[in-house]
């Protein structure tokens, strides 16, 4: 049985619950996961870190295949589940999805988690609210992208759902939420009304909310 180390609310382990449901694969009968980060512990212990020496989650093992990096994990995944024809394995639209999952990585999401850990982990004295707000404004100039993207797709790669919008579902969720944590309740949240038809549709027709607290 795989065993999946993280804890629940951490976004990129959300990402390999995700797919896991996505792919039918289900906790306790496909696989096993336990509980890492944050006060849970568990990362930073010697028998961890000799599995994955960032001491970070998520962590997989499957057999002697011991994996790190959320989406390689997800692509892993993908193509270890094949058979079960839930993302298209054809080159194009993987080259297609795996743009946006370095683009996740590499530039929308280290704009997007200086508010969301200034938001939520730092205490409301101790937070730096130019920064917040500058990071803020980089994230919907980024998401202006995406948007602009599904005004005229359904997906981020195509018609289909895909890897890349499990990445970036996971983001918007995060930015959604942040507004509300502004001490006015407004927040500075571009409406970006592409994103919102493609959330929606995401909530509906896929495993998101049943995978993701
Ligand atoms: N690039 C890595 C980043 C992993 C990462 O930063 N994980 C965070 C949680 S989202 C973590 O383990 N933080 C330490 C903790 O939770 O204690 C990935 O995509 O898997």
């Amino acid at each position: 049985m795989m065993t999946l180390w993280g804890r629940k609310s951490s976004i990129n382990v959300q990402k390999v619950l995700w797919i896991l449901a996505e792919l039918g694969l289900v906790e306790g009968r496909d696989f096993e996961r336990i509980d890492a980060g944050l006060h849970f512990g568990v990362n930073k212990t010697p028998e961890f870190l000799a599995l994955n020496p960032n001491g970070l989650v998520p962590t997989l093992r499957d057999g002697e295949l011991i994996l790190w990096e959320s989406n390689s994990i997800m692509r892993y995944l993908a193509h270890k589940y094949a058979d079960r024809k839930r993302f298209s394995l054809d080159l194009a639209q993987m080259a297609a999805s795996d743009k946006w999952l370095d683009w996740q990585l590499t530039t929308l999401w280290p704009a997007l988690r200086i508010p969301f850990l200034g938001l939520t982990r730092i205490p409301e004295a101790e937070r730096d609210y130019a920064a917040i707000h500058k990071t803020f404004q980089e994230s919907n100039q980024l998401l202006r992208i995406l948007d602009d993207v599904l005004s005229k797709e359904a997906y981020c790669s195509g018609p289909n759902f895909h890897l890349g919008d499990i990445v970036l579902t996971l983001c918007v969720k995060r930015w959604f939420m942040l507004s509300d944590q502004y001490p006015d309740k407004t927040g500075p949240r571009a409406e970006l009304n592409h994103i919102a038809r493609w959330y929606d549709q995401i909530c509906k027709s896929t495993q998101f909310t049943k995978a993701v607290e």
